[in-house]
């Protein structure tokens, strides 16, 4: 799947930061297969990189024992290149770093924060100054791989200091950020310590794109407020030009989208629509809602199952005709909150289980793992009703998924006004999670709408998926940096990237 490459062999154009690569990596060549991560930056991207070229920058996902094997690994680089011929660069970490940085930091932190989880914030100084650290290793990797020409394109917000590290570091090339999460309001950002910093730290982009139009007026509004920054016109891509003491940001919304034809073209296998007929054949005739989700106290799992409970006491006539199939991905289990999230997920769905399910019937039909690719397009083509509902989420690539493997033109989507895909779903039910009759009463409706209706809003939501594919995200975005500027300027006459050459990989 993957193959070990001497370091340094081949110039690159595009090179993209994230925390994690999208597989996890042997330390030595061959010495561990390799494990491909499940998530949505990692299915947004790939693709993406792949049709492009170049190379991936971020941590390898095993974490080292000590700072001297850090050390070592430093001295001693390995990379990798994908069958699509992506090379892998691995930034290493060690446990530390990875407690402090990642679970401690990045997801204890800014996760709950851009949530609009307050309460769930836990702001450590020592956790701080350890994502610093890392975010000044991770630049100083790019700096090591890249010449002028290249383009470097970071991601989310485990990595918000890069963009200005590398400018210190003497990068001048044309310099992206994409934030895969909400951006929120000022008045939340503003509880952050260290804010000051982490605007400073994007302000170093060209460009800085978000999801939607909410989270960029929220960063404008941040940035305004407590950096100084004034927005001094409108740039490419209906973004904001905001100038501030280092120069000129433009900040966009550009919603991302998923690889609609993969999608499509899986759901329309053979094997796939006949494992669709056994998924419904195996629910002996029961109408099939569905959710997938990662692990995750924003996915509204939880609820999810309280809505489901509502549905069935205020339905009586589905009970042993309607099953909610469940799968969770399990996800930073090394984070208590998150085993507790686990336990409390357990205990619900065993509570409704035990309580309504009868002989033959169980209402809820629950996997605790991530289905391969082709499973989980069978599932999107197998249900009635897909259920989307986080409290909060960037955007949420499930939907639009759903609707770009719903290639018979059938199925109902229910959405979460909180999820940024809420305003790119014209034909889905719009529901407010925290609102459990409300839900209750949506979910019967998507099971009792008639064809006509139900192929109507199908068509509505696959002519928008369809209309921002991938690779239109790719491209608006690496377009929302400043065209004026000599380190920036953005060519639009190829497709995709219009890069100089002479990317020299120095390492
Ligand atoms: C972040 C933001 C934003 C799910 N179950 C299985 C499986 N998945 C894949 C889906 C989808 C991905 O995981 C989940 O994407 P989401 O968008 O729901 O969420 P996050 O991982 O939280 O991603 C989010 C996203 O970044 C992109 O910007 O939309 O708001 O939080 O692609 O297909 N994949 C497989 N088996 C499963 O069982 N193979």
């Amino acid at each position: 799947m993957i193959e070990h490459v001497p370091s340094g062999t081949r110039a690159e154009s595009l090179v993209v930061v994230s925390n994690r690569l999208p597989y996890n990596l042997p330390h030595a060549p061959g010495s561990r297969p390799p494990r491909r991560n499940v998530g949505g930056l990692v299915n947004a991207l790939e693709p993406a990189l792949a049709q492009y070229g170049g190379a991936w920058i971020g941590w390898d996902g095993n974490p080292l024992p000590s700072g001297a094997a850090v050390a070592e690994a430093l001295a001693r680089p390995l990379v990798f290149r994908t069958r699509s011929r992506v090379e892998l660069h691995g930034v290493p970490l060690s446990e530390r770093e990875v407690s402090l940085y990642y679970h401690g930091f990045s997801n204890r932190a800014l996760w709950p924060l851009f949530h609009d989880f307050p309460g769930k914030v836990a702001f450590s100084p020592e956790e701080w100054s350890v994502y610093e650290r890392v975010n000044r290793r991770f630049a100083e990797a790019v700096a090591l791989r890249t010449g002028p020409g290249c383009r470097v394109w970071v991601h989310d917000f485990h990595l918000m200091l890069v963009p200005r590290l590398l400018r210190e570091l003497g990068f001048r090339g044309p310099l992206n950020f994409f934030l895969h999460v909400p951006f929120p309001a000022p008045e939340i950002f503003r509880a952050l310590p260290w804010r000051s910093e982490v605007l400073e730290g994007l302000l170093g982009c060209d460009g800085v794109s978000f999801h939607v139009g909410q989270y960029r007026d929220n960063f404008v509004g941040s940035a305004r407020q407590l950096s100084g920054a004034r927005s001094v016109g409108f740039g490419p891509e209906g973004s904001v030009m905001l100038r501030h003491r280092t120069g000129e940001t433009a900040v966009s919304a550009v919603p991302i989208g998923i690889d609609v034809e993969d999608f499509e073209r899986i759901a329309r296998k053979p094997e796939v629509e006949a494992r669709a007929r056994r998924i419904r054949d195996c629910l002996g005739g029961c109408r099939m809602l569905f959710s997938a989700d990662r692990l995750d106290y924003t996915k509204g799992i939880e609820e999810r199952l309280a809505i489901l409970e509502r549905f069935f006491e205020t339905n009586p006539d589905a009970v042993g005709r309607v099953v909610l199939v469940q799968v969770v991905v399990p996800s930073r289990h090394q984070v208590e909150e998150y085993r507790m999230l686990k336990r409390e997920i357990d205990r619900k769905v065993g509570r409704i289980n035990g309580l309504l399910g009868r002989e033959g019937w169980m209402p809820v039909h629950y996997r605790y793992r991530a289905l391969d690719r082709e499973e989980l397009v069978a599932h999107y083509r197998a249900a009635d009703v897909l259920l989307v509902t986080p409290l909060r989420d960037g955007m949420n690539l499930v939907a639009s998924e759903f609707a770009a493997s719903r290639v018979d033109g059938h199925g109902a989507l229910v959405v979460s006004e909180f999820a940024g895909i809420a305003e790119r779903s014209p034909g889905a039910l719009l529901v407010n999670p925290y609102d459990v009759d409300g839900c209750a009463s949506e979910v019967r409706r998507a099971l009792e709408m008639d064809p006509e209706e139900q192929r109507t809003r199908m068509a509505q939501l696959r002519e928008r998926v369809r209309a921002n594919p991938l690779r239109r995200w790719v491209e608006r975005c690496l377009e929302s940096g400043r065209r004026d500027s000599p380190r920036g300027s953005v060519r639009t006459d190829a497709p995709g990237l219009a890069l100089p050459d002479g990317c020299e990989p120095v390492a």
